[in-house]
């Protein structure tokens, strides 16, 4: 009989051996033709499911939002000074992708993971927040350079107005709010962030869409695909910023002497 030669590769999110390419077995022509935009295709090839139409607006939302930052936040300062070296886009964009982590962008998976596990274990924001300062863990998704209660992120407020708009339910968004309500009583600068925010409500998105069993949440949150959504929307502007340096024919960056403390 045939006998299947073991495969090196497997693959379950997009096949293109037919006609036309399919994600997640929905094919290119009927994405195009039935008006599916960039939520939809981040639906199929990430979560393999199309999920309701305020679930792709939220995540259409989210890479808006965190398109780009300014010139002065630590992705866009390396794009640039990497362009201005001379360097192409793609290492222009990756040098400044790199800075994406715990404490700069890419503090959703972790807000989500910590948030998630408080909220489920029933802590009070106290609790959370005096255990994480005993293990000596800065809350994920709390803290900004700028902002302050007094100069909330425009950001977070529109997220959080979505959600309650169009969510059956922001219970984690609402815990999040909680526990910055506590941070914020220790120190101006301890905001919910835009890291906080994606990542309470992407909860609520998995938990109140009923589109993803238990399961299903435990392994989003666990393997990390939260972060992918900063990464992705940052590189549109990271890649403008490397085009914007190039058209303004910006020369070699170096930093200036007066800038720099040189102490012994
Ligand atoms: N403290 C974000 O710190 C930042 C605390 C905390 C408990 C906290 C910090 C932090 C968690 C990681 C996070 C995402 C590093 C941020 C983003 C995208 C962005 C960026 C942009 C964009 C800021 C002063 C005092 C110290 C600290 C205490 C600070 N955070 N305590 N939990 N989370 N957050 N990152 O201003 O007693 O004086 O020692 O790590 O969520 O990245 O726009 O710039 O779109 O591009 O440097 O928005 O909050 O404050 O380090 O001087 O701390 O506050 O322990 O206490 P800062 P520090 P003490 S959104």
């Amino acid at each position: 009989g045939k006998v299947r030669a073991p495969t090196h590769i497997i693959s379950t999110i997009s096949d293109d051996r037919g006609e036309e390419p399919c994600y997640a077995g929905v094919p290119m022509s009927s994405i195009v033709e039935q008006g599916y935009g960039v939520g939809d295709v981040i639906s199929l090839l990430w979560f393999k499911r199309s999920l309701p139409r305020y679930c792709t607006h939220f995540i259409e939302i989210c890479i808006m939002l965190c398109a780009d930052h300014g010139p002065c936040v630590s992705g866009a300062h390396n794009t640039i000074v990497t362009a201005r070296a001379g360097k192409d886009l793609v290492s222009s964009l990756v040098s400044g992708l790199l800075t994406i982590g715990p404490r700069f962008g890419g503090a959703i998976d972790d807000a989500a993971r910590y948030f998630k596990d408080a909220y489920d274990r029933s802590l009070t924001p106290y609790e959370f927040v005096e255990g994480m300062k005993k293990q000596g863990i800065r809350v994920p998704g709390i803290g900004h350079r700028i902002k302050r209660g007094d100069n909330r992120d425009k950001r977070v407020e529109l997220l959080q107005r979505f959600a309650r708009t169009h969510f059956p339910s922001v219970k984690y968004m609402e815990y999040a709010v909680q526990v910055e309500t506590y941070t914020l009583s220790k120190a101006n600068n301890l905001v919910l962030n835009v890291d906080g925010a994606i990542g309470s409500l992407f909860l609520d998105l998995l938990a109140g869409s009923g589109m993803f069993t238990k399961q299903e949440i435990d392994e989003i949150v666990e393997i990390g695909y939260l972060n992918g959504l900063f990464v992705l929307a940052r590189s549109i502007g990271l890649i403008g910023h490397t085009f914007d340096q190039k058209r303004l024919k910006q020369p070699l960056y170096r930093h200036p002497w007066e800038d720099v403390l040189y102490t012994k």
